[in-house]
C-alpha cells in the first residue's frame, strides 16, 4: 500500500469513512483487470422496475451480480445479457476491497458480489438504500476512477439532512454498521476529462449479498 496514514481517512457519519487516494498507485492495474471483466460481461443499461432505462451502465463481476429489469432488483448468479456466470473478481479487487473495510474498522470482510458502474457526463444515481442484501452486518466499499462526483450521504430516512462528499479519482467509502441502510445518491456527473479515463467515472462497488 502506497500509505495508509490516519490523515487520508475521514469520517463522514457512523461507521461510514472516506479514504482519500486509497488506490492510488494501483490505478492502472485496476483497470487492467477491468477492462478483462468487461470483456466478458460488457456495460450494459439496465431497467428499473419501474420502466426506466438507468443512465449509468453497469456490469458485475465475482459470484454474485445485482441486476434489475421489470420483474424487479435482485442479485443473481448468471449474466442476463451472456447467459453466463459473471466474470471472476479480479484478485486485486478483493485485496484491495478488504485492505480497505479493514481500515475502516471492518477486519472480516468477504464480499460475494461486485457491481461496477459507468457514469457519463450527466449521468446519476437517485437517492437510494442498499437493501436487496441479505447481511447487513458487512460492509459496503466503493472505489471511485476516473471523473469526480458528488455523493450526497443522508441518513435514514429520505428526508434526514445529506452530506455533500466530493468523491475523486482513487477515493475509496467504506459504510456499515450503524450507517448501513442510510440513503445516498450520486448527482449528475459534471462535464469534464480524466487523464485516463476519459469522460467517464467509474464506480466499484463491492458487497456480502448472501
Ligand atoms: C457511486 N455508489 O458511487 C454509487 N452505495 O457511484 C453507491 O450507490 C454506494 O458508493 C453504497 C455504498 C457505497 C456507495
Ligand atoms: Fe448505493
Amino acid at each position: 500500500m502506497l500509505f495508509s496514514n490516519e490523515e487520508n481517512t475521514l469520517p463522514i457519519a457512523e461507521d461510514a469513512f472516506l479514504l482519500k487516494g486509497f488506490l492510488l498507485g494501483n490505478g492502472e492495474a485496476l483497470l487492467l483487470a477491468l477492462n478483462q471483466v468487461v470483456e466478458q460481461s460488457p456495460f450494459r443499461f439496465m431497467v428499473t422496475p419501474g420502466g426506466h432505462s438507468m443512465s449509468v451502465a453497469m456490469t458485475n463481476c465475482g459470484p454474485w451480480g445485482w441486476v434489475t429489469d421489470g420483474q424487479g432488483y435482485r442479485y443473481q448468479m448468471s449474466d442476463p445479457v451472456t447467459k453466463e456466470a459473471w466474470p471472476t473478481m479480479p484478485a486485486i479487487f478483493m485485496t484491495l476491497a478488504q485492505e480497505a473495510a479493514e481500515m475502516a474498522g471492518f477486519p472480516n470482510f468477504l464480499p460475494d458480489a461486485c457491481l461496477i458502474n459507468r457514469y457519463s457526463i450527466g449521468a446519476k444515481l437517485s437517492l437510494h438504500q442498499d437493501k436487496d442484501e441479505t447481511d447487513f452486518s458487512q460492509p459496503i466499499v466503493s472505489f471511485s476512477l476516473g471523473l469526480p462526483a458528488i455523493f450526497d450521504f443522508g441518513g435514514k430516512t429520505r428526508e434526514a439532512p445529506k452530506k455533500a462528499l466530493l468523491l475523486e479519482h482513487g477515493d475509496v467509502v467504506v459504510w456499515g454498521g450503524k450507517s448501513r441502510l442510510n440513503y445516498h445518491g450520486v448527482r449528475s456527473i459534471k462535464a469534464g476529462s480524466h487523464p485516463v479515463l476519459g469522460e467517464y467515472r467509474i464506480n466499484i462497488t463491492f458487497r456480502r449479498c448472501q
